[in-house]
């Protein structure tokens, strides 16, 4: 039976993550309460302008940057298993037809090595990637429509983060939905957890979730070469593509708002916060300076004055242990399945159930 939660029964997102249905409104705001508090924030989500979005893909490709590389082979080695395994049978379900839905689907380039392996599984699948980019939709559909033969793709717009997913559950259906490339990283626990029960309660028992998560660094244990070191130069790369892709922010600001950072005088800074196990991200501003932003849709001009040395923290990128994950997992109506990770121990696909 389709299953279809009021929106007042989803649980509350924390509003640094909210992006309203204007666009523009929704950036203004964002910007206005992040650069006013103390110590100064922007959002994540902010980054993925046209140009950010370019840069990310870039960064993706970068000789450092081990995450996506190290998923994607992940996914190579364990593809059937992983479809294997969400297609279980169970009491009340023994012969599973899976349907693949993608939060923040993107470009889905790693998408189509987890759906080929359902199309050998159960000869069709119907994928449904949910970005808020139409742009990041449309590569998706073409990518996917030219290379794996066999999939149905039925694109949604919407803001997982805060919409209820439009999941147009198929009769007779189980769904597999996928949220890789540890983006669930730049949540803080607690926000990390409230957008897995929003995915959780769009779910029927017996589904699943495939999640992607980097790893933390294990110093000193001899299974694995990442250290801190690994961590620091994947967001600090050689060819300053990360500080470009950070910097790129403020030039959005210039752009969109009328701003008037100057490029020039903020540096890029990745660094390890092992208390909070999580990269941080952050523009140092390199002088006392002051920056003006004109008036807007969310509100009258301002202008904002920074010491030399003080930052504007633009991302945490959270990093787990396995027992992390599964307490995340657990906490948000999940029980973890199944993980698989590469034989270096830097990236973890994680496979729960939902209960
Ligand atoms: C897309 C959030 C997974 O945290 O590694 C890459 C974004 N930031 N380099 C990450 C990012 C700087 C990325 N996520």
């Amino acid at each position: 039976m389709p299953f279809t939660p009021a929106v007042s029964e989803l649980p509350e997102i924390a509003p640094d993550i909210v992006i309203a249905s204007n666009p523009a409104e929704a950036i203004a705001g964002e910007v206005r309460a992040g650069l006013t508090s103390i110590p100064k924030t922007l959002s994540p989500w902010l980054f993925y302008d046209e140009t950010g979005s370019r840069l990310f893909e870039q960064i993706t490709e970068l000789p450092e940057y081990y995450l996506t590389r190290t998923e994607r082979a992940i996914f190579h080695t364990h593809a059937d298993e992983i479809i294997a395994e969400a297609s279980r049978p169970t009491g009340n379900d023994p012969a599973p037809i899976l349907t693949l839905i993608e939060l923040g689907a993107g470009t889905a380039t790693k998408t189509g090595i987890l759906l080929a392996a359902a199309v050998r599984r159960q000869g069709r699948v119907v994928y449904q990637p949910v970005d808020v980019s139409v742009t990041a939709l449309e590569a998706a559909t073409e990518n996917i429509r030219a290379n794996v033969p066999g999939v149905t793709v039925r694109c949604q717009v919407a803001d997982y983060t805060t919409q209820a997913l439009p999941l147009n559950r198929l009769p007779n259906t189980r769904t597999l939905a996928l949220y890789i490339g540890s983006s669930i990283g730049n949540f803080s626990p607690d926000d990390a957890r409230d957008v897995l029960r929003n995915l959780r309660a769009q779910l029927l028992p017996g589904d699943t979730l495939l999640l992607g998560t980097d790893l933390a660094p294990l110093n000193g244990a001899s299974s694995s070469t990442k250290d801190e070191s690994t961590l620091l130069a994947a967001y600090n790369d050689d060819a300053g593509v990360t500080a470009a892709f950070n910097s790129n922010v403020l030039a959005r600001l210039n752009r969109e708002l009328g701003a008037n950072f100057n490029l020039n005088r903020f540096i890029h800074k990745a660094i390890w916060n092992s208390e909070e196990s999580r990269i941080e991200m952050h523009l140092e501003s390199l002088v006392p300076q002051r920056v003006h932003i004109p008036e807007n849709t969310s509100g009258s001009a301002f202008t904002l004055d920074f010491a030399a040395g003080e930052s504007i923290h633009t991302e945490n990128s959270y990093k787990f242990t396995p027992a992390r994950v599964e307490r995340l997992l657990t906490s948000s109506g999940f029980t973890l399945t199944r993980q698989w990770q590469d034989p270096q121990h830097f990236f973890a696909v994680n496979l729960a159930t939902a209960v």
